[in-house]
């Protein structure tokens, strides 16, 4: 069986749009891989974090998407910061990669022309992650288009390594999700719903009250018409709705405008608000019930426990070639 990984940064509550353009999937290929899932924390920190809140958002990512149908049994589930040897790896895999290839990654150019006073983590932030990578003999990273030049320089750095001190790493491939359904801001439905949106009121989280989340789809921006036809160019907010009453109900476009010909814009919100509150109080019932049990440590030890055992080999190996030893 081939092994995937992935790492998610815990910097912020998930939101629909997660859900159904990567949750689902990430459930869909957990019977076909041996699949890592981690929480990328240390990755989070190349930022200022409120600690607390840092700390808090590390569970709530790992509980949310368990509750969401991502299976301990079938993934190996952990905390990056819980084991010691992606950073130790990460120093011998820095000492090979040059500071050109770092300066040159696009994310690194953007986030340091943002705020002058960047810290040296934003730039290695590409080794630790070839570090989360190469630890585990990963064959795919499945990961959005703005990752992919991160997966490529972890194959520059394991072939470097490789060649300069014998066969060491399976080089690993990016995996690029397939575009699901984009799902848009529900209040500027040009632009996608997003983490960072700076209005709350266009994003539907997966924590947010089922009233608040009524109160968000109600409020929904559509066009002046009342008729429920999918045309994202003419009706982008109505079309929206659409998308994400077909991808909770599985119902296809054609059969939802016929469901719906003779309804108007206000009976249609209230049908997707339904559905939504239906889907997210059900994944925010298995949330609660795993914030409050062991449950979540126990996976959390365990996932911790294996992936130590895995990745000391590793380490251990490149101490070895380098010549790091007595
Ligand atoms: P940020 O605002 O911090 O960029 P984000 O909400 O855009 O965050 P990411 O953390 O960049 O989310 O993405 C996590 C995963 O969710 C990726 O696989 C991405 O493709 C998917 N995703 C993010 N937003 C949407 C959306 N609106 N519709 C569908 N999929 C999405
Ligand atoms: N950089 C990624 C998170 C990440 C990751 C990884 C993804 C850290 N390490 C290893 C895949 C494999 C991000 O910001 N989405």
């Amino acid at each position: 069986m081939k092994r995937i990984l992935t790492g998610l940064q815990p910097t912020g509550i998930i939101h629909l749009g997660n859900y159904i353009g990567s949750i689902k999937q990430m459930i869909d290929m957990q019977d076909k891989y041996d699949s890592f899932i981690f929480v990328a924390d240390l990755h989070a920190i190349t930022i200022p974090q409120d600690s607390k809140e840092l700390s808090d958002n590390i569970k709530k990512l790992i509980a949310l998407y368990i509750a969401c149908g991502i299976d301990p049994n079938k993934n190996t589930i952990f905390i990056q910061s819980e084991n010691i040897y992606h950073t130790n790896i990460s120093w011998m895999l820095e000492c090979n990669t040059y500071y050109g290839e770092l300066s040159r990654m696009t994310q690194f150019k953007d986030k340091s022309s943002k705020n002058a006073n960047f810290t040296s983590g934003l730039l290695t932030y590409p080794v630790l992650m070839a570090s989360d990578i190469l630890a585990y003999d990963t064959d795919l990273v499945p990961v959005g288009i703005d990752q992919k030049q991160h997966v490529e320089l972890t194959r520059d750095i394991a072939i470097r390594f490789n060649n300069k001190y014998g066969d060491t790493f399976k080089v690993p491939e990016p995996y690029m999700t397939k575009v699901g359904t984009k799902i848009m801001d529900l209040q500027d439905p040009l632009h996608k719903m997003s983490k960072s949106s700076e209005n709350q009121k266009g994003v539907i989280r997966l924590l947010d009250e089922p009233e608040i989340i009524r109160k968000k789809i109600m409020s929904a921006t559509t066009d002046s018409e009342t008729r429920i036809i999918y045309d994202p160019e003419n009706k982008p907010g109505i079309s929206n709705l659409i998308n994400i009453y077909s991808s909770i109900t599985n119902m296809s476009i054609k059969d939802i405008e016929n469901k719906f010909k003779d309804n108007n814009y206000g009976e249609f919100k209230k049908e997707v608000a339904d559905v939504t509150i239906n889907l997210i109080s059900e994944i925010q019932d298995k949330y609660y019930k795993l914030l409050n049990s062991n449950e979540l440590d126990n996976i959390l030890d365990k996932g911790r426990d294996k992936t130590i055992e895995i990745a000391k080999v590793k380490y251990e190996e490149m101490k070895k070639k380098i010549g790091l030893y007595r």
